[in-house]
């Protein structure tokens, strides 16, 4: 516990806060994707459940969020995981005929 004492103010007493600046979690990606006019939603909605392992209702509210907003996140990963879903669904989208895009940000 911190913030009662004002001794741990001033010198990091806490392990748990002393042992977490001493080890670097890897970073997470949002992957998320674009809104276009053309990408059926039927499409982005499949798309949502082979490549991000979503449930029917999850995709949708997912694809709709995308459409309404602009953009959605479909899920957060490490980055080698990450880079492999944003191109997979570019490629993807691309030899389908459609525009859609994905990226990653970090989280
Ligand atoms: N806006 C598209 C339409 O009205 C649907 C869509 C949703 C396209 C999400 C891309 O990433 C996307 N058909």
């Amino acid at each position: 516990m911190s913030g009662s004492n004002p001794f741990d103010t001033l010198y990091d007493t806490d392990a748990t806060t002393a042992f977490k600046s001493k080890t670097q979690e890897p970073p997470l990606y949002k992957v998320i994707l674009l809104n276009d006019d053309f990408t059926p939603m039927d499409f982005v909605v499949d798309l949502i459940m082979s490549f991000f392992r979503k449930s029917l209702d999850d995709a949708t509210r997912i694809m709709f969020n995308v459409h309404n907003d602009g953009r959605g996140v479909c899920g957060v990963y490490p980055r080698e995981i990450a880079e492999t879903k944003v191109f997979e669904v570019n490629t993807h989208a691309h030899r389908s005929g459609y525009p859609l895009k994905c990226l990653m940000e970090q989280d």
